[in-house]
């Protein structure tokens, strides 16, 4: 007996939205994860994760990298997108073409056709690294919307509003989902739970997070 005897296979893409301008992609990830993961690899074989350190001299729990046209990078000077790695002072690794493609592909399906990302930041979380509430607001374009994909381990995202202290909902994001924001959710307030310990049969303990931007 297959799960589409009772609807929806858990595997089939499905739109979740979250306000206005903001929503899940369900699984759209999913069919592609392999090669994506193996993307990472390359793009991390280039540019390591690293953990950055925030203006304040907090080294961030989330490990970095960042392929693309610009980089967002946090040291004591701020943070910022610059066209090259801080730890070879060479350009950022292209973009891989998979990723262009998914990340347009995924704005499309939320309502934003014709986004084209200059920038892509990779995250690694491991068990106990989170992301503070924060809001994306290093970008030129506001009107450009932001892709968020989740590979690996399971997290909890939390998703705000146009004010720090505006209590945040709690999604709780699985390998492949992809979340796409923009509009008036441009700006809200965001972050991740302290990830938990778990295992993923592609990704061991770790979750990855691509998030791809319009940074110029
Ligand atoms: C993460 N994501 O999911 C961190 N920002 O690991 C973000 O900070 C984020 O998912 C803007 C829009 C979507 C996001
Ligand atoms: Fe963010």
């Amino acid at each position: 007996m297959t799960m589409e005897l009772f609807g929806q296979s858990p595997q089939e893409p499905r739109v979740q939205p979250l306000c206005e301008g903001a929503l899940v992609l369900r699984h759209f990830a999913v069919s592609r994860d392999v090669q994506l993961l193996e993307a990472i690899g390359q793009v991390a074989e280039q540019a390591p994760f690293r953990q950055m350190k925030t203006p304040g001299g907090h080294t961030m729990s989330v490990a970095m990298t960042c392929c693309g046209d610009w980089g967002w990078v946090t040291d004591a000077r701020g943070y910022r997108y610059q066209r090259d790695d801080p730890l070879s002072g060479e350009p950022w690794p292209a973009m891989p073409v998979l990723f262009q493609k998914l990340a347009t592909e995924a704005a499309k399906a939320g309502g934003y056709p014709g986004f084209e990302p200059d920038a892509c930041l990779v995250n690694r979380y491991q068990s106990g690294a989170r992301m503070g509430l924060h809001q994306d607001r290093d970008e030129a374009d506001f009107d450009q919307p932001i892709v968020s994909v989740s590979l690996g381990t399971p997290a909890t995202f939390q998703f705000g509003g146009m004010r720090r202290s505006d209590r945040p909902v709690r999604v709780p994001l699985e390998h492949g989902d992809i979340v796409v924001w923009g509009g008036p959710a441009r700006l809200r307030y965001h972050g991740v739970l302290t990830l938990k310990a778990a295992d993923h049969p592609l990704t061991g303990a770790c979750r990855y997070n691509l998030t791809f931007r319009r940074a110029r």
